[in-house]
């Protein structure tokens, strides 16, 4: 069978690493949303590097749970395409291959001067020059509010195609990957949503299972 997953942070939040929702949006007291923007890197690129930096640190730290390693088991007897919105590796960890990274990776540097790419070291500061062009202009290869998706065209054509569509911890509150259910949807898929309550587009799925994702994953996987 195709099925498409899309994943958000509920999957990792066993793993320790902390959603969006559980800090309710904020960062040393900034909004999420101002601190993920290109406005906000602009107006404090030392303050945006710090929240990577932290976030790097945790994620290297942090180990793929049973609901990753049960997508790796799906994607051998399915046709799975791998949506995440996470920029953690634990799908990757896992031994998740070909995720598509639709928000980019903690793994990533991008030169907002030259455009060159690389893998990031664990601390990135403002004045790193680029190794391509020298120019201090160096940023986490992530898309921030206000960019575009990596990807995109991948996934709308996976979307058309899937006849299962899975979210697994995601709120439903960010867009565009919060219309990927209706999309598929429309196209005759079965929707289906694993999380620990109900998302913001909770309408747009036939069923729901409801719980912690290290349980609800290898359940509904078996
Ligand atoms: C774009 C990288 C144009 C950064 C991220 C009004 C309406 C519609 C859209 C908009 C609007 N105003 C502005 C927009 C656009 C905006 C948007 O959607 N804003 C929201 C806030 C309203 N979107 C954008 O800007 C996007 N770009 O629109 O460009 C465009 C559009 C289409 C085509 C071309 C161009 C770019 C958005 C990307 C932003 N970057 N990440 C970083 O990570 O630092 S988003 C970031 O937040 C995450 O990646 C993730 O996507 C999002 C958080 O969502 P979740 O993953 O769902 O996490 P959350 O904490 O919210 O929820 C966790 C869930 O897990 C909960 O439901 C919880 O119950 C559950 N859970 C917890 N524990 C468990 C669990 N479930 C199971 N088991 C558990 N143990």
């Amino acid at each position: 069978m195709r099925i498409t997953v899309l994943t958000g942070a509920g999957i990792s939040a066993e793993s320790g690493l902390a959603t969006f929702r559980a800090v309710d949006g904020l960062w040393e007291n900034h909004r999420i949303e101002d601190v993920a923007t290109p406005q906000g890197f602009a107006a404090d690129p030392a303050l945006v590097h710090r929240f990577y930096n932290m976030r790097r640190a945790t994620a290297a730290g942090a180990r793929p749970n049973a609901a990753h390693h049960a997508l790796v088991d799906l994607a051998r007897h399915h046709d799975l395409t791998l949506v995440t919105q996470n920029v953690d590796s634990l799908h990757e960890q896992a031994g998740s291959t070909d995720v598509i990274h639709m928000h980019g990776a903690l793994t990533g540097a991008l030169c907002a001067a030259c455009g060159h790419r690389w893998p990031a070291p664990l601390e990135m500061r403002p004045d790193d020059p680029c190794p391509a062009c020298a120019r201090p202009a160096t940023r986490p290869d992530i898309v921030w509010f206000g960019e575009t998706p990596f990807h995109l065209d991948r996934i709308w054509d996976a979307l058309d195609r899937t006849e299962l569509f899975a979210a697994i911890g995601t709120s439903g509150n960010v867009h565009p990957a919060a219309g990927f259910a209706r999309h598929a949807r429309r196209r005759g898929a079965e929707c289906l949503e694993l999380n620990l309550e109900n998302s913001a587009n909770a309408r747009d799925f036939h069923r729901r299972i409801v719980g912690p994702a290290s349980r609800t994953v290898p359940e509904w996987v078996a």
